[in-house]
């Protein structure tokens, strides 16, 4: 039995001390995920373990978005968005936030040659009007600085052009194996270039992390290039691997101790 017990307690130290390790170590449950619709738009929440309904300051918020045939369970099932968060607050690494996942994709396509339906403009369009309903909902900061959006795959090619389209709304930007130019010319996308330049006055972080491997990977270096060639400052982590959830947790591990400081 006190064996069992030294094991137990092994495991646990070393999810709080490796900060956030999602395979191996026990989670820590503690926050708890909550279903609702916002705006039509089906989303789950995470509420931290203390959360409160009437704070004494509202919590800073991070919008996290699905890849293609996903939706808005993707994050807390193959994501494992409760044990990261938990042990990395329990690790003291993260504020306390609220996450707000919601189904990002107004028209959701069947087959690769339905792909364009997920980059229409139209998530990027109903975006305000669903980050208004979140804050009438919950206790959450509309301040830019207490803001941040991120997204694997089509949920990156949604985070890059709702942050850009809604320049100067969100400090903390994260691009996880992100699909970036649009498929079809678009009066949401078509300004992209001076968008992202007014944007990156206002960012604080913009993340950027593919794996060598990606079919996206490419796409994501030609927009390095232009980041580049334009002075635009981001953080960039290259794993290995390619389109998989475990380069999305480990993104997931890496972004979330840099936003809200
Ligand atoms: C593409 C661009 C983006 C594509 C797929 C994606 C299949 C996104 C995939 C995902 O969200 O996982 O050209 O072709």
């Amino acid at each position: 039995m006190k064996h069992i017990l030294y094991i137990a307690a092994a495991f646990l130290t070393a999810a709080i001390f490796t900060g956030c390790s999602p395979k191996g170590a026990e989670p820590l449950h503690a926050g708890t995920v909550v279903r609702d619709t916002l705006n039509g738009t089906p989303c789950c929440v995470y509420l931290p373990e203390n959360y409160r309904k009437v704070p004494s300051t509202k919590y800073p918020v991070l919008y996290l978005q699905h890849g293609m045939y996903g939706n808005e369970d993707d994050w807390t099932k193959q994501g494992r968005l409760v044990e990261i968060m938990d042990s990395l607050l329990q690790a003291g690494e993260v504020k306390e936030m609220v996450v707000i996942m919601p189904d990002n994709c107004p028209a959701r396509p069947t087959s690769d040659e339905e792909k364009a339906n997920a980059m229409t403009g139209e998530w990027e369009r109903l975006f305000p009007q669903f980050m208004a309903e979140a804050e009438a909902e919950y206790p959450i900061s509309n301040e830019p600085s207490e803001r941040a959006i991120a997204g694997l795959s089509m949920g990156g090619f949604h985070t890059m052009h709702v942050s850009h389209h809604l320049h100067g709304q969100f400090a903390y930007v994260g691009l996880f194996s992100a699909a970036i130019l649009p498929l079809d010319p678009n009066p949401i996308y078509n300004h992209w270039e001076e968008e992202v330049k007014e944007q990156m006055k206002t960012t604080k972080l913009y993340w950027i992390g593919i794996g060598k491997d990606d079919f996206l990977y490419s796409f994501n270096e030609e927009y390095r290039r232009w980041l580049d060639a334009n002075h635009l400052e981001y953080t960039y982590y290259e794993s290995a691997g390619g389109h998989t959830w475990d380069n999305w947790q480990d993104y997931l591990c890496r972004f979330l101790p840099k936003i809200f400081k």
